[in-house]
């Protein structure tokens, strides 16, 4: 069997971030039954107990669209193949979505998720300014290894009072555009990747496009 067939997706995007950004959170509200490897934490951050990532997270969705401007949908992977006739005649696109760990010193895993990523998705906690930092560091590292590479960068749990704005994100950042999410809302979440997708589409040949596709729908 070729290598070319073991590839069960047509797009990768890696997930990054600091720290408790929303990175696992984002997965799972896409896609329920991703999986993740991490660990309860030992004391509350910021008054929430929570885990911390310390392998990764994979999560598996279907973008569907009934025209290729639309938005679309993102789809569960499991419910997709369970309503598949559902989508007769869309244009489906087969994502992976990898998370990886947030915490600075495990850069050594976040190196060794990075093969074959497509695009980048960026997620900051905008309600922790005393992250950004960290959040400078992991973007650098980011553009560093990926060089030219789709990106969205997002400022995540704006449903907090304490959230800072998107645009001031993008300022401490040194980013001309950010945008605002809450992790926890499908809608919202979907938002986030879609306009990613969007804009690696852009960057695709359609011609590779439609190659991709038949390569990964024809087995
Ligand atoms: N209020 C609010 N809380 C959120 C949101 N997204 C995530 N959280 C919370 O933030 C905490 C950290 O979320 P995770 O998704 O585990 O963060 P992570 O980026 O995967 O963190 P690491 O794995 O430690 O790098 C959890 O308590 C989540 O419930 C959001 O949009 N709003
Ligand atoms: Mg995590």
């Amino acid at each position: 069997m070729s290598l070319k067939k073991l590839k069960t997706y047509d797009y990768k995007i890696y997930v990054t971030g600091p720290f408790q950004a929303g990175k696992t959170t984002l997965i799972h509200t896409l896609d329920p039954d991703a999986i993740s490897v991490e660990r309860d934490m030992k004391e509350a951050y910021r008054g929430e107990k929570s885990t911390t990532t310390t392998g990764f997270d994979l999560g598996r969705v279907i973008w569907v669209r009934k025209e290729a401007t639309h938005t679309g949908l993102i789809v569960p992977k499991k419910e997709y193949n369970r309503e598949t006739s559902e989508y007769d005649g869309w244009i489906t696109r087969e994502i992976e979505l990898r998370g990886v760990p947030g915490q600075l010193h495990f850069k050594f895993v976040r190196d060794t998720m990075r093969v074959n990523t497509d695009a980048v998705l960026m997620i900051v906690d905008a309600s922790d300014p005393g992250m950004i930092g960290d959040a400078s560091a992991i973007l650098a590292e980011t553009t560093a290894s990926f060089g030219d590479i789709p990106m969205v960068a997002v400022a995540n749990k704006q449903d907090r009072d304490d959230a800072a704005s998107p645009e001031d994100i993008g300022l401490w950042l040194g980013l001309p555009h950010v945008v605002g999410m809450c992790a926890r809302n499908h809608e919202s979440a979907k938002d986030a990747l879609c306009l990613l997708l969007r804009k690696l589409e852009k960057n695709i040949p359609q011609q590779r496009q439609d190659t991709d596709t038949m390569m990964t729908h024809n087995f």
